[in-house]
């Protein structure tokens, strides 16, 4: 039996359980349908922090507390002029700060969805690597309705998932979609039965784990990298040079600075 460690924050659960490699963070907001304050997110990033720094996990779980919604975007309650309003009364949209950390988080993430991915609910669905959803989800951007657009991945992204004239449909028209119209449409990897859902992201997370942990991450660095211009090569050039840190050529350079002496790069063999 695998031990459980759990934290509570505020807005959010954090999940690790001992040797299994899978970290889970849940919305826990389910109340307002797990909208998100600036706290939220804060929370959120630092978990996220911990689970890339934490060599045991290999696969991170995003998801949203209940069964009515994995997150129905910004909280409209805490919206000032500027953006989300936390304690510190600044106005702040750092959910796309979170987007760009799950983009570059260098180990799989999986959005596990059941109820209503809306808004910046499902930019974030849209973020994460792989969606597996139950089959009451429903997907949509409510934005237009409520004032507020997402002009980054919120559009790229999708027109990149769905295609530019589905992406033009769903913001223009802000309709919701089923669970199974988003999996028609490519917007999401898989739907299931709700009280599936858990067992079968259990399942995808497993066989994810057996592989090699570089070889996804240096695929996920490639399949950012064909998008994301220079900051993506920027992510897979890094992937070049923690694999070249770890050969004796590049030793050779180190440690030749170290002992004061000229390196000697003789040995290693120029490849065709
Ligand atoms: C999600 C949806 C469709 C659910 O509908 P339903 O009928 O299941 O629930 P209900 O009764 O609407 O919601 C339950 C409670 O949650 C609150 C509601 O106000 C309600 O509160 P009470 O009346 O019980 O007190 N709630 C739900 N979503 C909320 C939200 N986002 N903010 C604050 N309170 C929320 C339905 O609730 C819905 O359409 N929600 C709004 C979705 C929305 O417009 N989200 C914002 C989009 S903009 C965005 O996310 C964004 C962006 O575009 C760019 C940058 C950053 C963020």
């Amino acid at each position: 039996i695998s031990m459980v460690q759990q934290v509570r924050l505020q807005d959010i659960i954090y999940d690790k359980a001992d040797g299994e490699g899978v970290a889970k963070i849940t919305i826990n907001r389910p109340e307002k349908r797990n909208a998100f304050r600036p706290e939220t997110i804060e929370e959120i990033m630092r978990c996220m922090t911990d689970a890339r720094d934490d060599p045991e996990i290999g696969v991170i779980v995003l998801t949203g507390a209940g069964t009515k919604a994995f997150c129905s975007g910004g909280d409209q309650g805490v919206r000032g002029e500027g953006g989300y309003v936390g304690p510190d009364k600044v106005p702040r949209l750092n959910v796309l700060d979170l987007q760009v950390q799950i983009r570059r988080m260098p180990k799989p993430v999986i959005a596990m969805v059941a109820g209503y991915a809306v808004g910046g609910g499902n930019i974030l669905q849209m973020m994460c690597d792989i969606t597996i959803a139950a089959d009451n989800a429903v997907f949509g951007q409510t934005g237009p309705k409520v004032g507020s657009f997402d002009a980054g991945y919120g559009s790229t992204q999708m027109a990149r998932l769905v295609g530019q004239k589905k992406a033009r449909e769903i913001w223009f028209l802000a309709r919701l979609y089923t669970a199974q119209q988003a999996l028609d449409m490519g917007l999401i990897n898989t739907v299931v039965p709700l009280e599936k859902l858990q067992e079968e992201t259990i399942v995808w997370c497993r066989e994810i784990l057996r592989n090699s942990p570089t070889a996804l991450r240096v695929l996920k660095a490639a399949l950012n990298a064909a998008e994301d211009g220079q900051a993506g090569l920027q992510e897979l050039g890094g992937n070049a040079t923690l694999l070249f840190y770890q050969t004796p050529e590049g030793n050779e350079g180190r440690q030749a600075y170290l002992e004061k002496r000229r390196p000697d790069f003789s040995k290693f063999s120029r490849f065709p």
